[in-house]
């Protein structure tokens, strides 16, 4: 995200949030889904090419706090696109595009994901801030996805690669049906171990304001051009070793500080921009299908 490009919507929004924990230093945008473009849960981007590119996210705006240094980019590199809609609809979509020297994912207990490659995403739709451990997962939520691969995990929750943990009391599970999200993972046959691989981590959902056991009792947070969100994601990362084993080595997180997996005052804050506060990106050529690895990265790299 360049600054100067986005100094106009900064001061428009500073008057209605206040920064929690930015690593940026004052917050992140989400874009309002165009209605002429259709979401397709798919791990593949072919439908976030009206994206306005300056408000891709990109390790160089993202802290680090396993070792409090920034990988480098041949090590593992990320980008990140959020974006939201008005009701009815009323959900908020990511596209997270993951490059990896090494891919990571031999564990077989979905508790344990994040000592490996993976991709957490915590929200406070009502921007509360606060604890969220206890109660568990009410006050917010750590919602966590990851790539299957043979002799890895599966949960049994929607198509399997998204669910609500860690420690989630199993009756919150219902509002993982509401997530409409997959996993890619090129290039075609690449497993744990494999290396130089390519991952898109997409997700669409909605937000509640406290998430309780049972859905009747659950309040759904009604997004609203110019409000701002607790929403931080916390991407981790670890290559296969000889011992394997937990392996993590990095997480890169839009928060500054380590704490968002256990209180929302360390949440990132991402401000709802509607359609025409940015600009539109081309949506020629949208196809990604056949991009390879390398072209991946000469664009991270521009
Ligand atoms: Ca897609
Ligand atoms: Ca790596
Ligand atoms: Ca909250
Ligand atoms: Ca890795």
């Amino acid at each position: 995200m360049r600054i100067c490009a986005v100094f106009g919507v900064l001061l428009l929004a500073a008057s209605t949030c206040f920064a929690h924990s930015n690593a940026n230093g004052f917050g992140y945008f989400a874009l309002e889904w165009p209605s002429d473009v259709t979401y397709v849960a798919d791990g593949e981007d072919g439908d976030w090419a009206w994206y306005d590119p300056n408000f891709i996210v990109t390790p160089d705006e993202m802290g680090e706090v396993v070792q409090q240094v920034i990988p480098d980019k041949s090590d593992i590199d990320v980008s990140i696109r959020t974006a939201w809609s008005q009701a009815p609809d009323n959900r908020i979509y990511g596209f997270v595009r993951v490059t990896d020297d090494s891919l990571h994912a031999a564990e077989t207990d979905p508790e344990n994901g994040w000592y490996e490659d993976d991709l957490e995403i915590i929200t406070d739709g009502d921007h509360s801030g606060g604890p969220y451990r206890d109660p568990n997962q009410v006050n917010a939520q750590q919602w966590t996805m990851h790539v299957q691969v043979p002799g890895g995990y599966s949960t049994p929750y929607g198509n399997g690669t998204t669910w609500l943990r860690k420690d989630a009391d199993p009756a919150k599970q219902w509002a993982t049906a509401y997530i409409e999200a997959d996993v890619s993972l090129s290039p075609p046959g690449a497993t744990h171990g494999s290396t130089n691989v390519t991952l898109g981590y997409e997700f669409a959902m909605p937000l509640w304001v406290n998430l309780e056991n049972d859905e009747a009792s659950t309040e759904r947070v009604v997004l609203q051009p110019g409000m701002t969100i607790g929403l931080t994601y916390q991407l981790n990362e670890a290559d296969t070793t000889p011992a394997e084993g937990a392996a993590r080595t990095h997480q890169l997180v839009t928060g500054d500080v380590n704490g968002a997996h256990r209180d929302q005052d360390f949440a990132s804050d991402f401000t709802l921009l509607t359609v025409g506060e940015y600009t539109r990106g081309s949506d020629a050529g949208t196809a990604v299908e056949g991009s390879t690895w390398g072209k991946i990265k000469a664009t991270f790299d521009e």
